[in-house]
């Protein structure tokens, strides 16, 4: 078996001040580097948007951030403009370990979002991802970062989905609680057969 540790989103925007704070979303880069060591491949992605994403709630007249709207792939919660391309909000936080092999940026395409690693917002659309690791015979994954509810969480689902043995380790993931979307991703991700490691935080 050959794994992989995926680090989900470390990113300044998701840490406290953030534009998209997630609460205590610093505090995931000590253990996240502490794990690091332990894996054949160590993979980072990157939220990566233009600065008139249609996430964005700024790109809506009469929307405000967290509102829901209806996108031609579905729901979509509107955000606090984040992870702007080239940004410093968009790096990856200062003290992230960076050695990993690959970093794969998602979220660049003006007209849908990408919460998950694998697919696009419309759930069809493949980032390449899955190709990669089937390449490099990578079939265990242990997803880690930001934010456990939205990017971590639609990941993993869909790693799931894609055959993969898939662990979360919850020491290493903070949430965005938005309406009780801690407990239904966490609710799903064991329906879908993920093995949630530690505590929520
Ligand atoms: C994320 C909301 C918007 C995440 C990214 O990384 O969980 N959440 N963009
Ligand atoms: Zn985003």
């Amino acid at each position: 078996m050959t794994k992989a540790l995926i680090v989900i989103d470390v990113q300044m925007d998701f840490c406290p001040g953030g534009a998209l704070a997630v609460p205590e979303g610093d505090q995931v880069v000590a253990p996240i580097n502490a794990m690091m060591a332990q894996y054949d491949a160590v993979l980072m992605t990157q939220d990566w948007h233009p600065g008139d994403h249609s996430s964005f709630a700024s790109q809506h007249r009469d929307s405000t951030a967290y509102d829901v709207i209806e996108m031609p792939y579905g729901p979509q919660v509107l955000w606090p403009d984040h992870c702007v391309i080239g940004s410093a909000g968009a790096q990856f936080h200062p003290k992230l370990d960076l050695r990993g092999d690959l970093i794969l940026r998602k979220g660049y395409r003006r007209e849908i979002d990408s919460y998950s690693a694998f697919f696009e917002n419309d759930q069809s659309t493949p980032t390449g991802l899955h190709g990669y690791l089937q390449e490099r015979g990578i079939n265990r994954l242990t997803l880690v970062g930001l934010a456990t509810d939205f990017c971590v969480a639609f990941s993993a689902l869909d790693a799931a989905r894609l055959g993969y043995d898939v662990t979360v380790d919850l020491a290493a993931c903070r949430a965005i609680d938005l309406d009780g979307s801690l407990k239904r991703a966490t609710a799903n991700m064991e329906a879908a057969g993920v093995c949630l490691l530690g505590t929520l935080g």
